[in-house]
């Protein structure tokens, strides 16, 4: 590492090297400064003409902003200063000089759409609201992981190239394995059930899924973080116990260590964590309530799924999150189970928020022959997944397990009005660089 110090550990009374991106100049005459800003924040640098040395002054002072300077010299107070502290410097060596044209205001005083962010990702960053969402993505993450170890879970890497889908065969992009036809993964579904069916029994992971969806939405991606978890012997309702508990400890993680960024976004009065104890609606219930509130046009009948206007009305009504549980076995994927004393009624169940659906899980079917009639009946060719069901023939317990969409999480929990805030790079149908 270069000798450097960060400017939030420049010390008064001392003589420091700081380096970092020109934030600011401002020129008052006789009198000049230099905004320094790093990772750590911002210093001052004060240039007084006519006791300086006029080189030193017209590199320090020509230099476009953002570019790369690194200043030596020493460190004193200045109630003045933005930061209380300022440097007078002695030496200063301009390491990366930026285009005096930048196509992005990383100051934020010119507003730039997403678009033109997106394709500079670089600037945008420089932003303090724009660091503070990927510091509290870091955060979400580091929590989501030290909850799932707390409920005795096994993190796994599953595989993103495979040879079958399971979410729609719609969505999938396919790709040429050597000469073969191959699919970016849509879902990890299939190999976490494997490993909760061996003897590691609670795994979850964290990883990359790929969704060709055509739709251009504020809450799609084509390459989204999936958070998955499977337990043996879990049924439903631990599986909801457990997302509620991922969830609340984001939120939790966000409030205790996130309070600067939560600044920056301008959210620290109004933060909340959610009650726990989300309701859990059954699909019969949500419908009655739905309709009961008069936002949609037509009544939703038994089977129908809940578009965008209905999860909004329902969301409105409950004014938090919650679970919708008991969904119709029609509108579920071949891997969810039936009730025993009902098969047209699922164990599968999705979370809330009152904006959009945050997860998707339930209970498996682990009965070997059950599970085959199910692919049958959703139109799959269950030789095609005989990897997948043949270990349904050597001891598979019962279990259960969900997937929370990793950028809807902090989307939700930052309230961002689109997702593509939440990934550094993200997959559109319009987006493939950077
Ligand atoms: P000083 O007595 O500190 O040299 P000044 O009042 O003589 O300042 P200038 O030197 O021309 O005037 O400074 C112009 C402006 O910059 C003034 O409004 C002053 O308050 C402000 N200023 C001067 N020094 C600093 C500093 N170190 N940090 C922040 N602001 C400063
Ligand atoms: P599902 O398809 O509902 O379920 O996905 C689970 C969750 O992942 C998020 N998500 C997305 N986020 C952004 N962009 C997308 N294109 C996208 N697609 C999905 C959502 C969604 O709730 N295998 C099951 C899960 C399970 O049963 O364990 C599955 O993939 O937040």
């Amino acid at each position: 590492m270069q000798d450097r110090t960060y400017t939030a550990d420049a010390e008064p009374g001392e003589d420091a090297t700081v380096a970092g991106w020109v934030h600011e100049i401002r020129d008052l005459g006789g009198i000049a400064f230099l905004i320094l800003r790093d990772s750590t924040g911002k210093i001052q640098i004060k240039f007084e003409k006519d006791e300086m040395d006029d080189g030193l002054v017209e590199t320090g002072l020509d230099v476009a902003r953002e570019s790369v300077v690194r200043v030596t010299g020493a460190v004193e107070e200045e109630p003045r200063a933005p930061t209380g502290v300022e440097v007078t410097p002695a030496e200063l060596e301009v390491v990366s000089a930026a285009d005096p044209e930048l196509p992005l205001d990383p100051s934020g005083k010119v507003d730039a759409d997403i678009s033109t962010r997106l394709d500079n990702r670089t600037l945008d960053l420089r932003k303090d609201e724009v660091q503070a969402i990927f510091e509290i993505r870091a955060e979400i993450l580091r929590a989501v992981r030290e909850q799932f170890r707390q409920f005795h879970c096994t993190e796994i890497t599953t595989p993103k190239i495979v040879a079958t889908g399971t979410e729609g065969g719609t969505e999938l992009f396919p790709i040429t394995y050597f000469g073969e036809e191959a699919f970016m993964n849509q879902s990890p579904q299939l190999f976490k059930q494997l490993i909760a069916g061996s003897s590691v029994e609670r795994v979850f992971e964290i990883g990359p899924i790929f969704r060709a969806e055509e739709h251009n939405t504020p809450r799609h991606l084509n390459e989204a973080t999936s958070i998955d978890f499977e337990g043996a012997f879990c049924q439903a309702d631990d599986a909801m116990d457990v997302a509620e508990g991922v969830v609340t400890a984001a939120y939790e993680a966000v409030a205790e260590n996130c309070s600067e960024e939560l600044e920056a976004l301008g959210l620290a009065e109004d933060f909340e964590v959610p009650e726990d104890g989300f309701p859990r609606i059954s699909y019969e219930e949500a419908l009655e309530r739905i309709n009961a509130t008069g936002e949609l046009d037509e009544q939703l009948v038994w089977g129908d799924d809940l578009s965008t206007a209905a999860e909004e009305a329902l969301g409105d009504d409950v004014g938090g999150h919650y679970f919708i549980t008991d969904w119709p076995s029609e509108i579920k994927p071949f891997y969810i189970k039936d009730h025993d004393d009902d098969e047209q009624l699922s164990t599968g169940f999705d979370l809330m928020h009152p904006r959009m659906e945050l997860v998707s899980g339930g209970q498996r079917e682990h009965r070997h022959d059950n599970l085959i009639d199910g692919f049958e009946q959703q139109g799959l060719d269950p030789s095609e997944f005989e990897y997948y069901t043949k270990m349904f023939k050597y001891g598979m317990p019962p279990h259960a397990g969900f997937g929370l969409g990793g950028e809807r999480l902090i989307m939700t929990i930052l309230g961002l009005e689109n997702i593509r805030e939440a990934v550094l790079f993200p997959r559109d149908r319009q987006r493939l660089s950077p």
